[in-house]
């Protein structure tokens, strides 16, 4: 297949409106409604904030940025999600951001307090993307509750970095930036647990794995691509024909063919 025919920054440019400068890491926020995201961002780019709408949505957007030991981050505040299932157009927004725009890393804002229903946007990150970094904020919050959280238990769990912030305070904003830099510059090989499905389900990605390689290349994780089509999610198949290779090449029949 023709690889160039995946272009992140027109990507970028064209449907999400971000145009990072050269050098300049690209790195999403993520995470349900109201843990902490947006004070997440402000905390982080301070001033240096553009706000608008997404191109052709009413939903607003947020594009800021930040430096850290003399690297740039242009950091992006998704809109608040459960999951990436694209059932709401806030959904389809951060799933295609994660999915088509590939930030470099991808921060998963969660409630410390509300972990298990937070973690399965996590999870479902973690599907697509390996550059993930979980930041468990809302910690005070947790605490009166009298939740305590073991960061590097959960990190271990999850195989990628997990920092602990009170983002209202600042605490933990500047571990926060070291985890997203070692994220980005590969400090690590970051190993993400992933579910395993039925062996049924399992089977059925493995066979489809090497046919959507071939049609679509690594440029996404195949083998979501592959429980993407599994699941019948016909909506991304038009969507990867047209991002990825503006519906010239009879993706769609030819990715529908293989299921
Ligand atoms: N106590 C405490 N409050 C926090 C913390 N972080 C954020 N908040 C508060 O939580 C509320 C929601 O924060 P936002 O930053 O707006 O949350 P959000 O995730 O951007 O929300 P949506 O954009 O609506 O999804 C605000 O009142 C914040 O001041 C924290 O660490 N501790
Ligand atoms: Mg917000």
């Amino acid at each position: 297949m023709d690889t160039n025919c995946f272009d992140r920054s027109s990507i970028l440019k064209d449907e999400f409106d971000i145009n990072p400068e050269a050098g300049q890491y690209v790195v999403a926020l993520a995470g349900n409604p109201n843990v902490g995201k947006s004070t997440v961002f402000n905390a982080l780019t301070g001033l240096r904030q553009h706000t608008g709408n997404w191109p052709g949505k009413t939903v607003n957007s947020a594009q800021g940025s930040f430096s850290h030991k003399g690297k740039s981050f242009l950091l992006v505040d998704l809109p608040g999600t459960y999951s990436l299932m694209a059932h709401s157009v806030e959904e389809e927004i951060a799933r295609d951001f994660i999915c088509f725009g590939r930030p470099d890393v991808t921060v998963v804002v969660v409630a410390a307090s509300c972990l298990e229903r937070n973690l399965n946007l996590a999870l479902q990150v973690m599907e697509i993307t390996f550059r993930v970094v979980i930041c468990v904020n809302l910690l005070d919050e947790a605490k009166k509750e009298g939740i305590q959280v073991d960061l590097p238990g959960l990190s271990r769990k999850l195989g990628v970095p997990v920092v602990g912030t009170v983002a209202r305070t600042g605490k933990g904003l500047r571990e926060l930036r070291e985890a997203v830099y070692n994220t980005a510059e590969e400090a690590f090989i970051p190993r993400p647990w992933r579910f395993t499905y039925d062996r049924e389900v399992e089977e059925a990605v493995e066979a489809l794995i090497p046919k959507i390689v071939q049609l679509i290349g690594c440029a996404i994780d195949p083998r979501w691509v592959a429980l993407r089509l599994l699941d019948g999610d016909r909506a991304l198949i038009e969507r990867i024909d047209a991002y990825i290779c503006s519906n010239k090449n009879g993706l769609k029949n030819k990715l529908e063919a293989a299921i």
